[in-house]
């Protein structure tokens, strides 16, 4: 797109933004404090690099789709990351999963893992001034093939994801400390079972303890932040997953940690962006999972829908840009995977982009007045406003591809670096 006719439709939508109060110039500064941080899986369908080949199993969690180039090894996933990060305007962190190490081709079990494993990540983040997210892995282990992890009635299983995901809090404290931001460490489990189970509670019991001996060793918050998250149903655990919302909200909420909330893991009709004002009023921070769910499945490619919108508008009204940690979940292998990224996050961003837009002391003065009518027009107006122009603009001065032409470089890159592979 030329330039020119970029700035003179960013000239034009600024003036009609300021007609309703809004200063375009101020919304792009608080849009560029925007830190999304980019989930390392889709790169490779959460294969990981614990052995040559290695691919998701188990946990509830597909990656259906077979688009070729997916990353196998670590040299090739940052070479996909770096690629994306190219393409997206505004910064980004990475997050990554423990089975994401350099094991060096050494089998190196989940209880073993340690700094050294992820110290070429650490240097290469810092290389590029951007910070660290981590997860612990529990799924894709024969530990995890029956079901349950940190909630196992098998001590043996219990003590090993315990010890698992104890290292991975210390290699998150250590990443913080390294980089000088700290590290969002999420703790998802698979634990449920497909059929209804007669003894919920002490399934529960045992999640609870596991943490409680996990959360024992305390990590200063500059390089440690916590969160859990809960999840409704997945595959194989359709009747009852042990870390359900309640379960989550409980424990966070009693040990003063943040919630992980992804919009896949709710009933269809329940709403993410309905939680955040209720969830903010009892945990200091919440880390997001965006993504979007589809009939039964979650983990699609974000895109511009009403859920993403809602949560982006309701953690701008609610002046919570502070409090909230932007994460992407979601892994589709039937499409480019670099493409999958700059579509999610682009999408994540103009949502956040079209909340800072909105008039909301107007709409608010509306409110407040009873004037239900007037609110509901303003809403409906703001939704035929040139959002597009502001984002174009955005990507310019960012200096990367406006419009539709982050789409040839990421069919250039397929066809010279992909589909070689
Ligand atoms: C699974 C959870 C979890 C995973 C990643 C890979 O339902 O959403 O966050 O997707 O940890
Ligand atoms: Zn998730």
């Amino acid at each position: 797109m030329k330039k020119e006719l970029i700035k003179k439709s960013y000239l034009s939508a600024k003036e009609q933004y300021a007609e309703v109060g809004v200063d375009t110039d101020k919304v792009l500064e608080e849009l560029d404090k925007i830190v999304i941080s980019l989930h390392c899986w889709q790169t490779d369908d959460v294969g990981g690099f614990e052995k040559e080949g290695a691919e998701l199993g188990g946990g509830g969690i597909q990656a259906t789709g077979n688009h070729p180039g997916k990353a196998r090894t670590i040299e090739q996933m940052r070479a996909d990351l770096d690629k994306v990060m190219s393409l997206l305007p505004g910064k980004q962190r990475l997050s990554l999963h423990a089975i994401y190490g350099e094991f060096g081709g050494k089998p190196v079990d989940r209880d073993q893992i340690e700094v050294k494993h992820f110290q070429g990540w650490i240097d290469w983040a810092k290389k590029r001034g951007i910070g660290l997210d981590f997860n612990c892995t529990c799924f894709s282990h024969p530990y995890a093939d029956d079901g349950y992890t940190l909630s196992s009635k098998n001590p043996k299983i219990r003590k090993f994801w315990i010890e698992h995901t104890k290292r991975c809090r210390a290699i998150s404290a250590e990443m913080g400390k390294q980089l000088g931001t700290p590290c969002v460490h999420n703790i998802w489990i698979p634990d449920g079972s497909k059929d209804t189970p007669v003894d919920r509670y002490t399934l529960r019991k045992l999640l609870m303890k596991s943490l409680d001996e996990i959360f024992s060793v305390k990590y200063p918050g500059k390089y440690l932040k916590d969160s859990v998250e809960s999840k409704l149903f997945g595959i194989g655990s359709e009747s009852m997953v042990v870390g359900s919302h309640d379960f989550y909200m409980g424990y966070a909420v009693k040990n003063n940690m943040m919630i992980t909330l992804d919009n896949g893991h709710f009933h269809p009709t329940e709403q993410v962006g309905d939680k955040i004002s209720s969830a903010l009023l009892f945990v200091d921070e919440l880390l997001l999972h965006l993504t979007r769910g589809v009939r039964w499945d979650s983990d699609h490619v974000v895109t511009l829908n009403d859920e993403i919108m809602l949560i982006a508008q309701e953690i701008v009204r609610a002046k919570a840009l502070g409090k909230v940690n932007i994460g992407l979940d979601f892994f589709d292998a039937s499409l480019n995977r670099i493409g999958a990224y700059v579509i999610g996050t682009r999408s994540a961003q103009i949502a956040f982009l079209c909340a800072l837009l909105e008039p909301f002391q107007r709409l608010v003065k509306f409110e407040e007045e009873d004037k239900n009518f007037e609110r509901l027009s303003l809403l409906e107006l703001m939704k035929t406003k040139p959002f597009g122009a502001v984002w174009d603009y955005y990507c310019m001065t960012n200096n990367v591809p406006v419009g539709q032409d982050y789409i040839d470089e990421i069919i250039k890159y397929e066809n010279d670096v992909l589909l070689k592979r």
